[in-house]
């Protein structure tokens, strides 16, 4: 028997100073000393012994236990090391490789034009409104006065959702401000930008989404030279102290008076070039005195206060500021554009 235990621990020892792994050295220690293990099975063959041989026996057999359990101690921080080392060698890290640079991106130019805008009317006052973009007809055309036969109603004009053209998509940001009378209450000073639709077909002054900035003053004993004043002041701030504009009648359903305002070519200083068409003025935007109606719709008494509005389109504004050519390159988003400004 003490030959046999003596084969065991050297046979164990080997083996496992040959193990690579964590679980090839369980499997070795449950081959050798688990309970089915070769040890067990020679020690239940010690009955069998007389009584000087068995403790003589017993301790080898202990010994041979305990330095089978030593050889998988030792070997086990071996195979965890080598382990360690494999995953460090593996996952090395060199630090003075140079970084990966993340391009930087900015504001989109028409986005810059428009938080410009933002700040000019915020310093004097005015509060920013938001709005759906899908909106009831009512909201957009019939509280603004637009008669039922009004073209811009049409269906090729507006796109509707409902098959009894009762929503669509807003074509003007205009039902963002009958909102803010109705639930704000006058007196009001704001602005509503945002998204608006109209059936256009694509080309380099439309598109058949483009971004509005309606303004709205309501109050007791407002005028047409607060209209006046608040946009002259508005577009020198813009386009710098010395602009000339100027004033023309026109006519919207839901200002009377109506009008429209140009500023001097910047170009050619009114004398007419390629710019301003030869006209020596550029079309800006549209105003007038909110229709007496369009108040009354909104729960506003005409008699006690009056108001103006105002409406434009960004991207055209920004295709001038920017002197860009053509309003498709606004909405493309092609880097080699947008990396210009
Ligand atoms: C344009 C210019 C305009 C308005 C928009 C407006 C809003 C309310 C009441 C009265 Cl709540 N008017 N907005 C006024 C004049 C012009 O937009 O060219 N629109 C077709």
């Amino acid at each position: 028997m003490k030959e046999q235990l003596e084969a065991i621990r050297k046979k164990a020892i080997e083996a496992i100073g040959g193990a690579e792994a964590a679980a090839d050295l369980e499997s070795l220690r449950v081959k050798y000393l688990g309970k089915k293990g070769e040890l067990t099975a020679v020690l239940k063959q010690m009955g069998g012994l007389s009584a000087e041989l068995r403790p003589v026996i017993g301790q080898l057999a202990n010994e041979v236990r305990a330095s089978v359990e030593k050889a998988i101690e030792a070997q086990s921080a071996i195979v965890s090391e080598r382990a360690l080392a494999a995953r460090l060698e593996a996952e090395t890290l060199d630090v003075t490789i140079p970084g990966k640079k993340v391009p930087q991106g900015h504001k989109h130019p028409m986005y810059a034009v428009l938080d410009d805008i933002k700040e000019i009317f915020i310093g004097m006052g005015f509060e920013i409104f938001d709005g759906p973009e899908i909106e009831r007809a009512e909201y957009n055309f019939t509280k603004l006065n637009a008669p039922e036969d009004h073209p811009s109603r049409d269906w090729t004009d507006t796109f509707y959702l409902t098959e009894d053209s009762s929503v669509l998509l807003r074509s003007q940001t205009s039902p963002v401000q009958i909102r803010a009378m109705e639930t704000h209450g006058v007196p009001i000073r704001m602005i509503s930008p945002g998204r608006v639709y109209r059936k256009d077909e694509v080309d380099a002054t439309h598109s058949p989404m483009f971004h509005q900035i309606e303004g709205l003053v309501v109050d007791k004993g407002i005028t047409m030279a607060d209209l006046k004043g608040t946009l002259n002041t508005i577009i020198r701030e813009i386009y710098g102290p010395e602009t000339k504009t100027r004033f023309r009648p026109h006519h919207f359903p839901f200002t009377e008076p109506s009008c429209e305002m140009d500023i001097q070519c910047h170009k050619c200083g009114g004398v007419g070039c390629p710019t301003c068409k030869g006209e020596g003025w550029i079309e800006l935007l549209g105003a007038g005195m909110v229709h007496p109606k369009v108040l009354r719709n909104c729960g506003v008494d005409p008699e006690e206060y009056s108001g103006f509005a105002f409406g434009f389109g960004l991207e055209r504004l920004a295709l001038g500021q920017y002197k860009i050519s053509d309003m498709r390159l606004i909405f493309e988003n092609d880097i080699r554009f947008l990396e210009q400004f």
